[in-house]
């Protein structure tokens, strides 16, 4: 939806006046004009019978940062009077949090791996600016960690004081969509845990809820199988390039106590090359030249989804490490099959001709069978769009798209149903991606464009083109990164603040929430969140020049 220009004259006033930088923007906030400052002695006290030990955790964490992240007011002459308010500025000394239910509090990890239905992340923060307690209520822990991020951005440094500007504040918040993700890949290049961790910590700084995580593919298969041990021991790269189970578990047990849903992606029946390594039987095509007649990028080798005896392994991969994961989500892929690669192999062809199923009706029992097991787990099977659009399949409209060839391609997958994952490459991917493709180069190649501003990221309207109807089944999006140029060496400049953009677009809504969300009043708030990450050890690239950051005075 677009305001007519008229209005948003008429408005601007309102919007420039607050100068408040949370991001991503709360749904509801109303602010003042005052000071207030952050007592040396200010503590987070709670009403709560008995606190989980991850929140209390987190109440520490927040408690640090309001003191570590020493941010000083970054757009020039923004602070300049900030502190002649401090003589007249009251002192906070007490943050309160309370549960609006009046149940046991479950921790903020068992209530961040409920299904998405039914996760609450919703709050509300109350900061008067007399200096009496500060209130922050949720009906979930998961909820009061939302509110803590939140109550965090408050707050800037000047001179030795830690103080707040805007006050007295009240928010009423929560996500305009329950799935907010962002993707990694660790099967091209390898990421080591404490480099997840220190992406998960700046997920959850912009309320990012999902690690969608494709984790293997076919250059290496770097995930601990118990079931099929040889898997990573042939397929990873080194021994020292795997994930345990232990490291699995830690993985998820860190992203859920910060509110974050670990979401893993088997991608099937394409990019399989690394399970050929120890089971070249199950493998079509495997290291098949030219890679480009068999797949979309080398080496070459698909699952034989024909072949009964792959159907039996691939179930029994699939059950093993889905039972692994706590998500209520688990993805099977299904992107860029190479129809060809099926043609050229021998064995695909005697076993469709033996079975009498055409191509197509073989991926359907494929993608049924390991379906069937993960809904066996009471979870929910994702697959990308492709799997959808392509191939006549029969997959019931329960099952969750990825939709990430097109933005555009949102609506024909709604049209019939089926609820949407948005992963546009065309906006979102943050290395390589398609839309805007560079063009050819003298040898005839094509390269993809190699790099979307946080503003292309920002400027993405979930809601696009679609009916109100199909608009009900955008579940919400996910910024991937694909790590074929990527490795812990440049994973945070790449990463941040750009996914930070996709955070607040899936928090707030987006251009078609009709909220006053334009880059000019998002830059000096992403401006501020870039720092605080930097501050805490975030390599989050800047967005302008240090110029712009200034201090007054
Ligand atoms: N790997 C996997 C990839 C891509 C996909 N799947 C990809 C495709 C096109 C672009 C970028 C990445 N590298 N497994 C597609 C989802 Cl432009």
């Amino acid at each position: 939806m677009r305001l007519p220009i008229g209005l948003l004259v008429a408005l601007q006033p309102l919007f420039f006046r607050n100068v408040l930088a949370i991001w991503p923007a709360p749904r509801n906030i109303s602010s003042g004009e005052q000071t207030l400052l952050l007592s040396p002695e200010f503590s987070i006290v709670s009403d709560l019978p008995s606190t989980p030990q991850d929140l209390e955790d987190a109440v520490a964490r927040t408690q640090a940062r309001l003191f570590a992240d020493g941010l000083g007011r970054l757009v020039v002459g923004r602070g300049a009077n900030d502190s002649v308010a401090f003589s007249s500025a009251e002192s906070l000394c007490t943050l309160r949090l309370a549960l609006t239910s009046s149940s046991a509090a479950k921790s903020i990890a068992d209530e961040a791996v409920v299904p998405f239905e039914v996760r609450n992340e919703s709050y509300a923060l109350m900061v008067p600016a007399n200096g009496s307690e500060a209130t922050l209520t949720a009906p979930t822990t998961l909820g009061l960690l939302r509110g803590l991020t939140t109550f965090e951005q408050l707050w800037y440094t000047y001179s030795e004081q830690v103080y707040a500007v805007n006050m007295p504040l009240v928010v009423h918040d929560s996500p305009a969509y329950p799935h907010r993700g962002f993707g990694l890949d660790s099967a091209r290049n390898f990421f080591p845990v404490p480099d997840i961790k220190r992406t998960l910590d700046a997920m959850s700084w912009v309320k990012l809820n999902a690690l969608y995580w494709h984790v293997v593919d076919s250059q290496s298969f770097p995930l601990e199988v118990s079931a099929f041990p040889e898997l990573s021991q042939q397929g990873a790269y080194s021994a020292m390039q795997v994930y345990s189970e232990a490291d699995v578990q830690d993985i998820i047990s860190y992203a859920a106590a910060r509110g974050i849903d670990v979401v893993l992606e088997l991608d099937t029946p394409g990019h399989e090359t690394a399970i050929g390594l120890s089971h070249p039987e199950h493998v079509a095509c495997y290291l098949s030249t030219p890679w480009a007649d068999f797949a979309s990028e080398p080496p070459a080798g698909q699952l034989r989804l024909a072949t009964p005896a792959t159907v039996n392994f691939t179930v029994a991969l699939v059950a093993s490490v889905s039972a692994k994961f706590r998500s209520a989500l688990f993805s099977t892929g299904g992107d860029e099959v190479n129809a060809n690669c099926y043609t050229q192999d021998t064995q695909t062809q005697a076993d469709l001709a033996q079975s009498g199923l055409s191509f197509d009706e073989a991926l359907n029992e494929f993608l049924l069978a390991t379906h069937a097991v993960i809904r066996a787990q009471g979870k929910t099977p994702i697959v990308k769009e492709d799997m959808i659009l392509n191939h006549n399949t029969t997959l019931p409209n329960t099952t969750i798209a990825v939709v990430w060839i097109s933005s555009q391609d949102a609506k024909n997958v709604t049209e019939r149903g089926y609820r949407v994952i948005h992963q546009p490459s065309d906006y979102f991917y943050l290395d390589c991606g398609g839309g805007g493709w560079v063009g050819d180069d003298i040898l005839g190649n094509s390269w993809c464009d190699p790099f979307k501003t946080w503003q292309r990221i920002y400027s993405f309207d979930p809601l696009a083109n679609l009916t109100a109807e199909e608009a009900s089944l955008v579940i919400g999006g996910q910024i991937p990164i694909w790590s074929e140029q990527s490795g812990p060496e440049n994973l945070d400049p790449i990463v941040w603040p750009r996914a930070a953009s996709a955070a607040e677009v899936f928090w707030s809504g987006g251009y078609s929430n009709g909220a006053a969300l334009n880059v000019t009043d998002a830059l000096p708030r992403l401006h501020d969140m870039r720092f605080r990450m930097v501050q805490r050890g975030i390599k989050a690239i800047p967005l302008q020049p240090e110029w712009c950051a200034l201090r007054p005075n």
